[in-house]
């Protein structure tokens, strides 16, 4: 038996759960919803880890990273886009448009533009100030669940039973230039199997991708665990592998194909937002700590 629509989303990104949720209520295909979620995110101009506004690296370049997978297994992604408002349509056209599932840089850049994406600025005057006042003493040093969340990642079913899913970051505030984080690596920060489920992931990249969490989730879901237990072990694995793990932020969400939802994360302070019969809801995580 197929689920109703369901989107989640990492963070408390209403808007963009909205948006998603509302489409695939009006019978959009769950590809479409992931990514026009997700967008409202990148063009927001006060979240500064996505999109338009988002922090640069300690040289002062904003750097995008995005992905995006289909139902049928199909997924396309950027590394390091530079001066595009929509890193995942960027993503998709990819997906759709090349033989290759990921760009990055300069070439990205290129076959963006070559799409119609218009270049524009993406550092804001506030992020612009911020970096400047960090330049001040150069530490780096980000602070849990208050510096370096608002990556989004979203899992949407549509009406047929299919799900798709997208996630996109400017990464980690004053990076080093050049830094390629979990957000664009498929099995990393997203991951999606249209028989078993999805995951997304946020928090210190580095984890995440050493841990290839969002795939080990979508297969420990295909070995019969529930989506929460799926998402506790992929945490453990990560506190396991690193003795620093408490100086650190990461956090799995993951939506099984009945629309059973789990998420877990390193330290308290991790929520996501569920758009489900046409209602959002923002949902505290479980934490290690
Ligand atoms: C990264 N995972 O680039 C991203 C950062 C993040 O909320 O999730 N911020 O490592």
């Amino acid at each position: 038996q197929k689920p109703n629509p369901i989107c989640v989303a990492t963070w408390n990104f209403h808007e963009a759960s909205k948006t998603a949720g509302e489409l695939l209520y009006n019978g959009i295909p769950a590809l479409d919803a992931a990514e026009q979620g997700v967008k409202v995110e990148e063009a927001n101009l006060s979240n500064t880890t996505v999109g338009n506004g988002g922090a640069p690296d300690r040289d002062g370049n904003v750097t995008l990273d995005a992905s995006i997978m289909a139902p049928n297994g199909d997924c396309g992604s950027v590394v390091y886009l530079k001066e595009i408002e929509h890193p995942v349509s960027v993503a998709r056209k990819v997906m759709e448009e090349t033989p290759h599932v990921m760009l990055a840089g300069e070439g990205a850049l290129q076959f963006a533009i070559q799409q119609g994406f218009k270049r524009q600025n993406l550092l804001t005057k506030e992020s612009e100030e911020a970096w400047k006042e960090w330049l001040k003493k150069k530490e780096y040093k980000p602070i849990i669940n208050i510096e370096n969340h608002d990556t989004i990642g979203m899992l949407c079913i549509d009406e047929t039973g299919d799900i798709a899913g997208a996630c996109t970051t400017s990464g980690l505030a004053y990076k080093m230039n050049g830094r390629v984080g979990d957000s664009p690596i498929i099995g990393a920060g997203l991951y999606l199997d249209n028989e078993i489920g999805g995951a997304v992931a946020t928090g210190m990249g580095e984890a995440i991708v050493k841990s290839v969490g969002s795939f080990l989730i979508v297969e420990l879901m295909r070995q019969g665990k529930t989506p929460q237990e799926a998402c506790e072990i992929a945490v453990q694995r990560i506190v396991k592998q690193h003795k620093n793990y408490k100086d650190f932020q990461v956090a799995f969400l993951a939506l099984d194909k009945n629309g059973n939802v789990g998420s877990y994360c390193i330290h308290q302070g991790f929520t996501y937002v569920k758009y489900q019969d046409k209602q959002n809801t923002n949902i505290p995580s479980k934490s290690h700590l």
